[in-house]
């Protein structure tokens, strides 16, 4: 039976542009759905932008525009960057919609009959200049734990420490510069703290869904266990209730009965799923609503809800979210697509090293988006681990895998049909094309890309493509061209191979949908689905002209993209024009900060720095003496990519090689690879001794029960 899903990738903020980080996640919802579809289900696909807030208020303020014409120019930004990163939602909406607003009053006036909302009097910062409560992080000052300047009003940049505004040492309001006073205001409440939320939150956060899948993905749920506990420990884990109301001013919809109260940006951002969904509806005319909605409906219709998104914002989506459509009355999500965050080359993304990368400097630089989405797909496994974007390594597997491996197979064999058989397919050879037909029936790469595991469906597919390499080579269709009489073989081989071809462009296709639409042209077969039987391409089927699919990546056009991005030390120089004054000089003023911080204070470095050695957990898959060295034992060290990595350790005085095996250890991952006498060392493992390392003996490291190879260190 087919699927009926709803699919939803978090909203982003309307304040900023999409940056390589976002698209992480945008490019998993988008290749998951697209796969979805392939295999013949129905998929409704939306997003929107999400706009309240007092930051859009402010920011619209200083732009000297309205926050309406503000969230309107970067709708237009936003979708564009979707759109040409291939991310292909059906609705793109906005929170600031009147099918929001109306979604949003019906869901607080369900809320308010389960007596779930409760008002209350709470005392915060207010600026008394600009006549207005501040948000945490309006508020700045002293560190109280470290005494750093210019912080934030809810942690440390400099010392990590989290804290209440109030606790701040000569707060200040970032807004006018003005000291805050304290000032009563009454809130309104979500009731979390309420047994009956609870006691579902707890028993939803672990459980399956309709179809038997876990509704949060294991490290998801393991987190949720930690903020709610088990039934019987009431008291330590129950959550605390959450204010869903600001004061005016306040750029949102204002609480229905309540002048002056707003609902806060949170409340309403993911009921912004259901607005874009509604408006999507009216606009088509054949989606039944309230058959993905409405809990007892949804239920009947056996739909889904599924929703991708971020790990910073799990506690939104694993705890207020289902418990507000709970406690409505409406269907709660079937599953949560959590993933990490991107780091590049191993670090933090960063504006000075310039891979702060934004989606629009990638395309106005000429970068092919599906590089980025084939390079994001190989680093995807479904779970929340972050994802690294090697540069070099990107530019590794799109050049050796979609170009070297995959268009080379048609691009060496097609010319042929085209000049030597008038463009029409000879039969294929069954028992070259038996390994991709066993490999369609065994479902494994379907498998994968249902579970989101998109590295292990490419590695397979990467393993075939390497089959049908394999079999070019060993035919040699070029020679078979120059010898007399071999017609009718160099016709099968190019037949062979071009359907060797056609199921490695149907795997592809999730992930490079616009180079599958174009060998669906050039092969003359229409719309590539996941369905039926396996068959060869017919004999006497036409094909096109082949024409080249794809270029290499080169390195030249990475470093000129790091340096569109990179953002120098003077102020205003090479800020991009986009940015307002206020935010350059923050900017400005922050790195100069850091620089100074880096001066000073030498005997400590920042966490940045710290952040920029990729520590892994390792396991040993080999270890052998090494002929010719009197300290050293060759690692095979398996940090969960392709291949293990070879290291040479100095460690031969303390351990038996054959003891090594099958431990953990951690390794820094991101040495740049050393040749050696050996071999080549492609990192470290790390060792404690006594000074001068001869005494004391030698120890790796171990790490507790329950670490796993590849898992980050920090
Ligand atoms: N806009 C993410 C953020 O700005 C937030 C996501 C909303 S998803 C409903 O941090
Ligand atoms: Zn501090």
């Amino acid at each position: 039976m087919s699927r009926k899903i709803l699919v939803t990738n978090a909203l982003p903020y309307a304040n900023g542009d999409i940056h390589l980080g976002h698209l992480v996640g945008y490019i998993q919802g988008d290749i998951w759905v697209r796969y979805q579809r392939m295999r013949g289900n129905t998929v409704h696909y939306v997003c929107a932008d999400d706009t309240h807030g007092t930051p859009i208020m402010l920011r619209a303020e200083k732009e000297g525009i309205t926050p309406e014409t503000l969230i309107g120019r970067v709708h237009g930004e936003h979708l564009r960057d979707f759109t040409d990163f291939g991310v292909g939602f059906d609705n793109y909406h906005s929170t600031h919609s009147e099918e929001n607003r109306a979604y949003a009053e019906e869901v607080y006036k369900r809320l308010t009959a389960a007596k779930l909302i409760e008002t209350r009097s709470i005392e915060q910062f207010y600026d008394p200049v600009k006549e207005m409560f501040l948000p945490d992080r309006f508020i700045k000052g002293e560190c109280p734990k470290c005494g750093a300047a210019d912080q934030y009003g809810d942690n440390c940049e400099v010392c990590g420490a989290a804290y209440a505004p109030t606790e701040l040492k000569n707060p200040y309001s970032a807004v006018s510069g003005a000291k805050p006073v304290l000032r009563t205001s009454e809130h309104y409440f979500f009731r979390l703290s309420d047994p009956r939320a609870v006691a579902f939150l707890r028993e939803w956060t672990r459980g399956t869904n309709a179809a038997g899948t876990r509704r949060l993905q294991a490290e998801a749920a393991n987190k949720m266990k930690e903020w709610l506990g088990e039934a019987g420990q009431e008291g330590e884990n129950t959550l605390s209730d959450w204010d869903i109301s600001r004061d005016a001013p306040y750029f949102g919809f204002e609480i229905p009965g309540a002048p002056g109260k707003y609902f806060y940006v949170w409340l309403d951002a993911p009921i912004g799923y259901l607005a874009s969904f509604r408006n999507l509806a009216d606009k088509r005319g054949d989606i039944v609503v309230e058959d993905f909605v409405e809990a007892a409906r949804a239920e009947a219709a056996g739909t889904e809800m599924v929703h991708f998104i971020g790990k910073d914002i799990l506690y939104f989506h694993a705890l207020f979210w289902p418990a507000m459509l709970q406690f409505a009355g409406l269907r709660t999500p079937s599953q949560l697509c959590v993933n990490g965050f991107l780091t590049v080359d191993g670090a933090k993304m960063s504006k000075s090293r310039g891979t702060f990368i934004t989606a629009r400097s990638y395309v106005t630089q000429g970068l092919n988006p599906e590089w980025l989405r084939y390079y994001f797909a190989t680093k995807s496994n479904g779970t929340m681990e972050d994802v690294d974007l090697n540069l070099d390594d990107m530019i590794a597997k799109v050049n050796s895998d979609l170009v070297g491996k995959y268009v080379n197979i048609a691009s060496r064999c097609a010319g042929f049909i085209t000049k030597r058989f008038g463009g029409k397919l000879g039969t294929a050879d069954a028992a070259a094309t038996a390994a991709f037909k066993s490999a369609f029936e065994a479902g494994t790469i379907a498998q994968a890309y249902e579970e989101r595991d998109y590295g292990r469906a490419l590695r397979e597919i990467m393993h075939l493509a390497d089959l049908a390499n394999q079999y070019v080579n060993d035919q040699k269709p070029w020679e078979l061209a120059k010898q007399e009489g071999r017609e009718a073989d160099l016709h099968v081989v190019c037949s062979t191979a071009l359907t060797l071809f056609r199921d490695l462009t149907l795997y592809l296709k999730p992930v490079l949908p616009t180079l599958a639409a174009k060998v669906e042209a050039f092969l003359a077969i229409g719309t590539l689905g996941w369905q039926g039987e396996w068959q060869a391409l017919p004999a006497g089927h036409a094909v096109n002209v082949y024409a080249h699919l794809m270029t290499r990546v080169e390195r030249k056009q990475i470093d000129a993209l790091l340096e569109a991005n990179r953002e120098s030390l003077a102020p205003a120089a090479a800020a991009p024009a986009a940015k307002t004054a206020s935010s350059q000089q923050r900017h400005a003023k922050k790195q100069q900060h850091e620089a100074q911080a880096a001066e000073t204070a030498s005997p400590h470095i920042s966490i940045d720095d710290f952040t920029k050695v990729d520590l892994r957990i390792a396991r040993i898959v080999g270890a052998e003496h090494v002929d010719g060295a009197d300290k050293l034992i060759r690692l095979q060290l398996d940090i969960g990519e392709d291949k293990p990595r070879q290291v040479f350790a100095g460690i031969k005085s303390a351990y038996d090689p054959a003891a090594l095996v099958g431990r953990l250890t951690v390794m820094v991952a991101n040495l740049a690879p050393r040749k050696m006498k050996f071999g080549m060392s492609e990192g470290m493992v790390l060792a404690a001794s006594d000074a001068d390392g001869k005494t004391g003996g030698l120890y790796i490291l171990s790490p507790d029960a329950g670490a796993v190879a590849g898992m980050r260190v920090k």
